[in-house]
């Protein structure tokens, strides 16, 4: 059976945990590909709100199997801090929950070398969640990384040590006047692999090929969003991994050919959390009611979030470079009551008018060009159907599925999984 794809089309926070979270009754398993525990997937069901960061979003279902694939990265403190929280729920988790072998450990100094990198570059920092990505990236493409797999073998802690002690080197390097107690940091990291290592641990892609070839059903779960592709998204300010629908190949080991469905997500207006361009942002009152109505804070960090218009410019690009076979809006009940809602339709680059993402979209080189669409008054959260949906929100997401050319198969009208329109 085909691997199907979940990701975020936007600069993340669409609401990818929430989707999983709905669809994954129909699936057999939900694999993680890339993205560490800087992810901050929200689910919210029977009255509690649940924040997971490296675990995938399927865990809550009984029958589904959550496999961490190769193309994340773990930090184990992170992690059992996770199954501490989720310890009331008794989910079985020892069976439910796989890793893959190849996938890279964040260790307590990539996290210190994050937040030494950021100190340096001062006023031009990317706004990283300042949990290791970056550096235990650039470990892995720099072939010093330590994997789950290592955790097997005799020596992995003189492997550790040395690259340990190479980190602290670095972070004297940046001078950046880090303040940390290793011991501390140490006992703590040591004590949660211990924990780590009571998980089962996979050669994922084998599993994976298995489980296709006995007919299972696979979602692949992304995190962060497209925009924020390393090769993609809009460099320097991005994550350090493939978020589009080509990293699920590489981040789980699964074939082109073996992709289905593309689920791209998108939120009916736009937020980024941390620097960079933003061309549609809001730095007025319209702005401040989507981030006090959507409740727009780093679900991670806690950061409050950027908020402007929807950007189609940029979303068609999305769309494209991840080939999207269905789309899923959300939170289109945060735009109730403006009375004129805007889209982006086209950017003014140079003193041009063009319709394609550029390659430099700092606000001197690009001017959002606006469609106006009139908005709706009524309260989204308590419908239950498609033919409750007041007609200016139908026009709009009509707009959406011409000027995209992919069907809105579903439309979110709050964080609740039941609060969820299929059309
Ligand atoms: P990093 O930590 O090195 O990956 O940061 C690099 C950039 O990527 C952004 N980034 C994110 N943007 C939105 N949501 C993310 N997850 C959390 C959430 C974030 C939070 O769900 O809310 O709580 O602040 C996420 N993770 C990384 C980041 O802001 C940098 O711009
Ligand atoms: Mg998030």
């Amino acid at each position: 059976m085909a691997v199907d794809l979940l990701l975020g089309l936007q600069w993340g926070d669409e609401g990818k945990g929430k989707i999983v979270d709905v669809l994954t009754k129909d699936y057999d398993i939900i694999a993680r590909f890339q993205g560490g525990p800087n992810a901050g997937h929200t689910l919210e069901f029977d009255g509690i709100k649940h924040v997971l960061h490296t675990i995938p979003s399927g865990i809550f279902h009984e029958n589904a199997i959550n496999l961490v694939g190769n193309g994340v990265v773990i930090d184990p403190v992170i992690f059992k801090k996770e199954l501490d929280n989720l310890a009331q729920f008794k989910l079985n988790i020892a069976e439910k929950l796989l890793i893959s072998r190849k996938a890279h450990l964040i260790l307590p100094t990539h996290r210190l070398l994050d937040a030494a990198s950021e100190a340096s570059k001062g006023k031009a920092k990317i706004g990283s969640t300042l949990k290791g990505i970056g550096p235990t990236y650039m470990d892995k493409t720099g072939r010093n990384g330590i994997r789950v797999g290592d955790l097997e073998l005799e020596d992995w802690k003189e492997r550790y040590a040395a690259l340990r002690d190479k980190h602290i080197d670095m972070i004297d390097f940046y001078d950046a006047k880090i303040e940390y107690d290793l011991d501390e940091l140490e006992a703590e990291f040591f004590k949660a692999v211990e924990v780590l290592k009571e998980l089962t641990f996979i050669d994922s892609e084998e599993y994976l090929y298995q489980a296709q070839q006995a007919g299972k059903s696979i979602l692949a779960e992304g995190a962060q969003g497209s925009l924020l592709d390393i090769d993609f998204g809009t460099y320097p300010f991005v994550t350090s991994s493939n978020t589009t629908a080509a990293g699920a190949c590489t981040g789980l080991g699964v074939a082109p050919n073996q992709i289905g469905d593309v689920f791209g997500i998108f939120k009916a207006y736009t937020t980024r959390v941390g620097s960079g361009p933003f061309p549609t942002e809001l730095f007025d009152e319209v702005g401040e009611t989507m981030g006090r109505v959507g409740n727009e804070f780093g679900a991670t960090t806690g950061r409050p979030r950027r908020c402007g218009w929807l950007d189609l410019v940029a979303l068609k690009y999305a769309v494209r470079v991840n080939g999207v076979t269905q789309l899923m809006m959300m939170k289109g009940d945060v735009l109730s009551g403006f009375d004129t809602l805007k889209i982006c339709t086209q950017y003014k680059y140079k003193g041009e008018v063009i319709d394609h993402l550029p390659y430099n979209i700092e606000p001197e080189n690009v001017e959002p060009v606006y469609s106006e669409m009139k908005g709706w008054e009524e309260d989204l959260t308590k419908m239950k159907g498609d033919e409750q949906l007041p007609k200016e929100l139908n026009a709009y997401i009509e707009f959406l599925e011409k000027e995209l050319n992919v069907p809105i198969k579903i439309v979110s009208v709050g964080p609740d999984r039941t609060q969820t329109i299929h059309r």
